[in-house]
């Protein structure tokens, strides 16, 4: 490993032993970066790793509500604005208990890297809280936001900082987070995407991260010689990504024949019914548990690990970080896994991901397959600026577009620098060199 890397690695290690996410995905990145550093002696000299692994800012914020028994509730808000070398801080809210300033700080981190690989001009941020919106009724979650918002609003704005949705964060919350900015600043302006279509979404935004991994690893695929026709494929979760990566897949003509949530997951030999998991959970907020109440021939398991011991030749992780750990690999490589699609932020552990590299697993990183959602953010705040609506097509075409670019400047960028296939260290270069070079130019900041 080059030696400027492996000092700012041990560097924060020592200070960030207390954030096991970031020093993870820190990690990860910094050590496929070497053979970069190794012909660019300059970024040593100005500082540009430690720079590149500290947050420009970060806002850590009270969230006080009162629940539906009127009673107070006190949460944690956080936004960290990473990097904004290519363009305004933008990446996702995350509502979930386990949100904590370890996990921002790796989502920040992977963001600054995914938003330079969509070409388009987004520096990177990701934000958040603690708050539990699962069993919360609509009028709480809506003060939750409003009083998020009331504290948000003061550092973001449409070429400043724009967020998005993540896990917990759908329609619902960015409706009214946006209802609260606008009230507070008296403008209409695309301060955050994943807005609704009657007040300046985009349409395809919705389907753009699911629909993308399947781009990407359809040309992945067609690569090595592959297409997903035929094959059985795995997803885990049943949220935005998992639904509509599904939805995409079987349109590809492969099968797909277990889903999940946090309790559990079901299997379905016959193949998921996208239009069941979609009322169960886009219309009802219901339990993934129910699939198998209504669709006869499936079975529910409790866990949500026990998804990766279905045999598949596609598996498409779309829940969580390190939801896929060794063994799982392991077992999914023994069941005769082909592709591994990363539709989640980092949902392999390091150990993980070396397995299925070892194994020759076609294997497509969290930050190149799963960009599809910001980089159709990205194209709802071009349509904000034009103040214009592209049609589906239009803005799935440009989806289909991107996502293959991604892919190969990702493969590329692994032949140059490191090896054929290895898309680990592609995507992590390639999107690297243009925030390095962007760095670079605007001085010591
Ligand atoms: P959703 O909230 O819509 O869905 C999340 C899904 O993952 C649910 O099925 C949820 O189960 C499950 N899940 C969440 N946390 C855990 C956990 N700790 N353990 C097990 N299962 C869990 O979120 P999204 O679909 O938007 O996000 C899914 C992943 O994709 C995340 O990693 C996110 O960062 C990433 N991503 C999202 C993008 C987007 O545009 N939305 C873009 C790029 C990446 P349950 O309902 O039981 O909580
Ligand atoms: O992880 C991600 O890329 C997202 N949650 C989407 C971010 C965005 O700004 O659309």
């Amino acid at each position: 490993m080059n030696a400027y890397v492996q000092r700012v690695l041990e560097d924060l290690g020592k200070r960030y032993g207390d954030q096991p996410e970031f020093v993870q995905a820190a990690t990860e990145i910094l050590t496929t970066l070497s053979p970069v550093v190794d012909k660019h002696p300059e970024y040593e000299k100005a500082g540009l790793l430690e720079r590149y692994v500290e947050p420009e800012r970060i806002v850590i914020f009270r969230v006080p509500w009162l629940d539906d028994r009127n009673q107070v509730q006190v949460n944690r808000g956080y936004r960290v604005q990473f990097n904004s070398a290519i363009g305004p801080y933008k990446g996702g809210l995350r509502l979930h208990p386990s949100v904590n300033l370890s996990i921002i700080k790796f989502l920040g981190l992977e963001q600054i890297l995914k938003n330079s690989l969509t070409g388009l001009p987004i520096g990177g941020g990701k934000g958040g809280s603690d708050f539990d919106p699962k069993g919360r009724s609509d009028a709480e979650v809506m003060r939750f936001c409003q009083s998020f918002m009331t504290e948000l609003y003061r550092h973001i704005g449409k070429d400043v900082d724009v967020p998005a949705g993540d896990i917990g964060v759908g329609g619902r919350e960015i409706g009214y987070l946006y209802g609260q900015y606008k009230r507070i600043t008296g403008l209409y302006e695309g301060v955050l995407t994943g807005k609704g279509l009657s007040y300046g979404g985009s349409l395809a935004r919705k389907e753009a991260t699911g629909y993308g991994l399947c781009y990407f690893i359809q040309a992945m695929m067609k690569r090595n010689g592959l297409t997903p026709e035929g094959m059985t494929a795995v997803i885990s979760g049943s949220g935005n990504v998992a639904i509509y990566a599904a939805e995409k897949i079987t349109s590809m003509g492969a099968r797909v024949v277990a889903m999940s949530d946090s309790n559990g997951y079901v299997y379905d030999p016959a193949g998921i019914r996208l239009d069941v998991v979609k009322d169960i959970k886009e219309v009802h907020r219901g339990r993934i548990r129910e699939y198998a109440e209504r669709v006869q021939g499936s079975e529910y398991h409790e866990g949500f690990r026990g998804i990766w011991t279905i045999p598949c030749q596609i598996a498409l992780p779309c829940s969580t970080q390190n939801e896929i750990n060794e063994e799982s690999a392991r077992t999914l490589v023994r069941n005769g896994v082909k592709v591994v699609g990363e539709g989640a932020n980092m949902p392999s552990t390091l150990e993980a991901t070396k397995v299925f590299q070892d194994a020759k697993v076609l294997f497509g990183p969290a930050k190149a397959a799963n960009a599809g959602g910001v980089a159709t953010s990205a194209l709802e705040m071009s349509q904000n600026s034009l103040r214009l609506a592209w049609t589906f097509q239009e803005v799935d075409e440009r989806l289909h577009t991107i996502m293959t670019d991604i892919f190969d400047k990702v493969a590329k960028a692994a032949e140059e620098y490191a090896e054929s296939g290895d898309y680990v260290a592609g995507a992590n270069i390639a999107g690297f060199l243009k925030v390095a070079d962007a760095m670079m130019a605007q001085g010591v900041v």
